[in-house]
């Protein structure tokens, strides 16, 4: 899929900024080559926001894009036009096959989102409940679930409000889920040191030790937005004479999509320079996860100090005024992520900690149960196999029989006199291989041609 064109509003632009921040790059992704050219076109493809709803939102988008109208919207409105939904208003003037394949995209996500309710409700052992679909579908807020069939301006509304809530959630969550990661690792730490004895832990804790004292030992970080960091990558990255610093091609070398903005995806492709003094992914000390994080908060701050207007996207215009502050000529010394660990109070590892258990707890039961439930059905199996050969020996039984008194209808058995002579059918042991046919054996009649000597 292919990313949003110049000129496209800054909502869009936003959705397309978002996608490198849920997927960490390794650092040579992000390195501008020398010769970079600043209006190259962008070859990442497949860019993702991240949002379950990824996919059907970029549908609606690549759909809308095909209408002319639509699309001439879209390049003329603001921000606050797309967020107050003036723009969705516009959708009663597109054309009829366009709302036809929207109306068609959403029966899809509508269907997708029964399937994965579906797969909720089975993983929770809910199957025998009655199930309101309607009333479920709520729970999604990028489509209006009262009408199925049909995409409306509402649905766009309510698809563009959503988007721009969860993106801008989204590297709280970032930062939420870095933090469960840190605490998994400290769990393991301490659960592998309690698993070893004194003599080899202590040992253990000492080598853990240096490891992370020879990680801490790194050159100076510089303030991320900074004229000393700014510079650097002027030098190092573009391989340009740091006499001859110049702001505005600074920009326009780094806006690689050409745009006319920095998004964050740009502005974080600034600090790989940086990171490599911390981390490198040959050394065991160095977590890359961490590495990430510290690129997200790097990018956190420097926004902070530059995006004036609040649009996640920094203008030539801002960038400009940014070097009027003091922060740029004289930052605040950088506070690393590592002398901000950890990033979790101990209350908060011992809350995870139970909750680990519980969750270990909880699939210990689900197993047991299943085992107990497979115990159940072999004795069931077991059982109908015993009765199902009972049957098969009743059903030989008489079929013998029969066959016996078949044969005795037949030629009646004679005495030494020729005349006829009584025996009792015997009820010897069956034959296993006889063939059971399976069909009801009518009770034999006492023979009517007989009679004793
Ligand atoms: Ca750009
Ligand atoms: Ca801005």
């Amino acid at each position: 899929m292919k990313r949003t064109m110049p000129g496209a509003p800054r909502w869009l632009l936003l959705l397309g900024s978002l996608s490198l921040g849920v997927w960490s790059l390794p650092i040579e992704r992000n390195s501008i080559p020398q010769d970079a050219q600043p209006f190259q076109e962008e070859k990442r493809e497949d860019v993702d926001t991240g949002l379950y709803y990824d996919r059907y939102l970029r549908e609606v988008i690549e759909v809308l894009e095909t209408d002319p109208h639509f699309r001439e919207k879209l390049q003329t409105a603001n921000t606050e036009d797309i967020k107050n939904g003036r723009l969705s208003k516009e959708l009663d003037l597109v054309g009829h096959h366009v709302r036809t394949r929207l109306d068609e995209l959403k029966r899809q996500e509508v269907s997708r989102l029964r399937m994965l309710l579906k797969a909720k409700m089975d993983s929770a052992s809910m199957h025998n409940l009655q199930v309101d679909h309607t009333t479920l579908l709520k729970q999604f807020e990028h489509l209006d679930p009262h009408n199925q069939n049909t995409f409306e301006a509402k649905d766009l509304e309510l698809l563009i409000a959503t988007a721009t809530k969860d993106l801008e959630n989204y590297d709280a969550e970032r930062h939420e889920e870095f933090k469960r990661y840190e605490m998994l690792k400290e769990h393991e730490r301490r659960q592998y040191l309690k698993g070893l004895d004194q003599e080899k832990r202590e040992q253990e804790e000492r080598r853990l030790q240096e490891l992370q004292e020879k990680h801490r030992q790194h050159p100076k970080i510089n303030a991320p937005g900074s004229v000393a960091q700014l510079r650097e990558v002027w030098k190092e990255t573009d391989g340009l004479d740091p006499q001859e610093f110049n702001p505005k091609t600074f920009f326009k070398l780094h806006d690689t999509n050409g745009d006319g903005v920095l998004d964050e995806q740009e502005l974080e492709a600034l600090f790989t320079k940086e990171l490599e003094k911390v981390y490198d992914p040959r050394n065991e000390e160095d977590d890359m996860v961490e590495m990430e994080e510290e690129r997200l908060r790097m990018r956190e701050h420097m926004m902070k100090n530059v995006d004036i207007n609040h649009d996640r996207l920094v203008s030539l215009d801002e960038f400009m005024k940014s070097m009027e502050k003091k922060e740029y000529y004289n930052p605040k010394e950088w506070k690393t992520l590592d002398d901000t660990k950890p990033v979790y109070s101990e209350a908060e590892l011992q809350q995870f900690e139970a909750e680990l258990r519980e969750k270990e707890a909880e699939l210990g039961r689900k197993a047991e149960s299943l085992r107990q439930e497979q115990e159940l059905l072999n004795e069931r199996g077991r059982a109908l196999e015993a009765q199902k050969r009972e049957y098969q020996l009743a059903v030989m039984e008489m079929s013998q029989r029969q066959k016996n008194l078949q044969a005795g209808s037949q030629a009646p058995p004679a005495g030494p006199d020729g005349e006829l002579q009584f025996h009792p059918v015997e009820r010897g042991p069956v034959p296993q291989d006889v063939e059971v046919d399976g069909q009801n054996v009518p009770p034999a009649e006492p023979p009517q041609n007989l009679h004793t000597p």
